[in-house]
């Protein structure tokens, strides 16, 4: 199975050892197209590719090859949104995972859309289970 993993790179990066587990979790299901998302040496202003034209070709090539694309959204980032509108609309499987803070909320485009599955996490650990019941 190749699994799409999207994450916040430019809406910043504070949640990318979040990224980094759930990552290394995926591996068990298949092959991560997009592993460097939990790099945690990648930071928000580092580049990664000749340019951003490349990167947008990459990873919409990336996208289409995938059979599933697993969301991380507690971090709000333009990215990972536009992904998740593009996959939804190629009919690709999405599983969205949010980890729970008190002083945000998930964009309603998110929550809202009850075509996509949006799972609140605490732990890693729910966060896993999540996964597991969407790709089994
Ligand atoms: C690395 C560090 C800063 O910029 C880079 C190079 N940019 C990207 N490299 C790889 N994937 C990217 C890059 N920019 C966006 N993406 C894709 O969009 C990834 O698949 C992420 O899921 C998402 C992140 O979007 P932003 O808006 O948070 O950057």
């Amino acid at each position: 199975m190749k699994i799409y993993f999207a994450g916040s790179i430019r809406g910043g990066r504070n949640d990318k050892e979040l990224y980094f587990k759930i990552i290394d979790y995926l591996r068990k299901y298949g092959q991560v197209l997009t592993e460097h998302i939990g790099d945690l040496d990648l930071t928000e202003t580092g580049e990664d590719g000749p340019n951003d034209e490349w990167i947008y070709k990459r990873d919409m090539t990336w996208l289409m090859e995938a059979n599933v694309l697993i969301a991380e959204v507690s971090t709000p980032s333009l990215g990972v949104g536009y992904e998740i509108a593009y996959a939804e609309k190629f009919n690709k499987k999405i599983l969205c995972l949010y980890h729970e803070q008190t002083d945000k909320r998930l964009s309603a485009m998110i929550s809202g859309n009850y075509s996509l599955k949006v799972k609140k996490y605490k732990s890693i650990e729910d966060a896993k289970k999540y996964i597991d019941d969407f790709l089994r």
